[in-house]
């Protein structure tokens, strides 16, 4: 394959969306590689770049757009709500709050819940919660709590995120690391049960699908599993459902699918339907009522605005059936990309609309080049680790709108193949 002439066939940026793009590199940390484009609105399944050129949207902002872009009911109450009260602090009450925590926890079935405001912040909140529960319920020694997670696992940027993970590119050069983390592999029930046998461990911090790690899906009966092993040795599971939660996977939780409830479940990105960083962690008293006033918190978390939107974005999940869109439209989706019979696509896995396709190619240009072939033609996607490609639109896209972008995907992959 001559990567010179498939370069050549690809469209260039134009002069309107350099001037963007420079401006962010000379202004800005570069700390990320995107796709050459430059967006200015989003609707729907779609988003628009300056030049007015559409695109099917097949990240969905990393699962927080699953209500599609600028929702219309979400957006009316972010206006409304940003034109009354926004902030109020932690410091007063507001009349919000009380009512979309009785809202979220009827909506999940725990009996608290701890607002924060990014996904990080949710884990940070599940393990400070877990840490106390075992000092305090447990009984786990001062000090030498312990939370296992998957290798693989992804959940956030922050020196505990990182500390956790098993991929260099998040770790390497950020060290010392917070101790009292270990690590077993996912998916491997027999690997976690030993690492049980050590009583200081406090939970298992574990994505029910690992998003970040290529759409990494476990066998059917792992959750369970993992589920009872907590239960057998007093261990609280901890899931991380920011990117799987809220619809994404066919279910309202993915945990759903094994009919497993989490100790503590961590919500965030499309619990605001992409228009503001909302999290959540939700547990009973017992390991909620563990965390004492002034003990945690944050300037936004709670805040009415967010409250509002929280409340609209979590409705129209439910209102719209999207849970059902998601695994039927997933179904079709992959289905279609098999029937491509590509002899670049290794594989297509997912679970609703949560899919990667696995590149057959051991150069990792190759996904980025069939990445960028897919927004000449109309679709946004990128790799994640190398050869896997995420393809995660919005849960409002109907078959004609998966059919068109299965046709986009099978003129790229026909472009790359030339
Ligand atoms: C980036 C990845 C996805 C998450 C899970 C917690 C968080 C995330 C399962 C933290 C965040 C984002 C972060 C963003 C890109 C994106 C991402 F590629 F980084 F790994 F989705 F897969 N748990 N994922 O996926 O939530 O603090 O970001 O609100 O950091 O590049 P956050």
């Amino acid at each position: 394959m001559s990567t010179t002439h498939t370069i050549s066939s690809l469209e260039a940026v134009s002069a309107a969306q350099e001037k963007f793009i420079a401006l962010e590199d000379q202004f800005g940390a570069h700390n990320y590689h995107p796709i050459p484009v430059v967006l200015e609105k989003g609707e729907g399944i779609y988003v628009y770049d300056v030049d007015g050129k559409r695109y099917f949207d097949f990240l969905s902002g990393y699962s927080a757009v699953n209500q599609g872009h600028c929702h219309p009911a979400i957006i009316k109450t972010l206006q409304e709500q940003a034109a009354k009260l926004t902030l109020t602090s932690r410091a007063f009450h507001n009349n919000l709050l009380g009512e979309y925590e009785k809202y979220i926890t009827g909506f999940f079935g725990y009996d608290k819940v701890l607002p924060m405001n990014t996904g990080v912040e949710g884990g940070e909140t599940a393990i400070k919660l877990a840490r106390r529960w075992g000092y305090q319920v447990k009984g786990i020694p001062e000090n030498k709590a312990k939370i296992i997670f998957a290798e693989g696992n992804f959940w956030g940027r922050t020196l505990a995120a990182i500390s956790s993970s098993t991929d260099p590119s998040s770790y390497y050069g950020f060290g010392p690391y917070m101790p009292g983390f270990g690590i077993v592999p996912y998916n491997d029930l027999v690997a976690l049960e030993k690492v049980f046998q050590d009583e200081t461990v406090a939970a298992f911090m574990v994505e029910p699908i690992q998003g970040e790690a290529g759409v990494v899906i476990p066998d059917h009966g792992y959750l369970q599993g993992v589920s009872a092993l907590c239960k057998q040795y007093h261990v609280l599971l901890i899931a991380d459902e920011i990117q799987t939660g809220l619809a994404r996977t066919g279910k309202m939780l993915a945990c759903d699918h094994e009919q497993v409830r989490p100790d503590i479940l961590i919500l965030g990105k499309a619990l605001s339907g992409g228009t503001l960083p909302i999290s959540a962690v939700l547990a009973d008293d017992e390991i909620m009522l563990q965390i004492k006033p002034g003990e945690h918190g944050s300037t936004y978390g709670g805040n009415p605005l967010a409250c509002a939107v929280a409340m609209t974005s979590l409705e129209v999940l439910r209102s719209e059936n999207m849970a059902d869109n998601a695994e039927k439209m997933g179904a079709l989706l992959r289905s279609e990309i098999e029937k491509l019979n590509s002899p670049l696509i290794k594989l297509v896995r997912g679970k609703g609309l949560l899919n990667a396709i696995v590149i057959n190619h051991p150069d990792p240009e190759v996904s980025w080049e069939l990445c960028l072939h897919l927004r000449d033609l109309g679709l946004l996607a990128k790799p994640t680790h190398g050869d896997k490609i995420r393809f995660a639109p919005p849960l409002i896209i109907n078959k004609e709108q998966i059919l068109e972008a299965v046709q986009i995907i099978e003129t790229a992959l026909t472009r790359l193949n030339q």
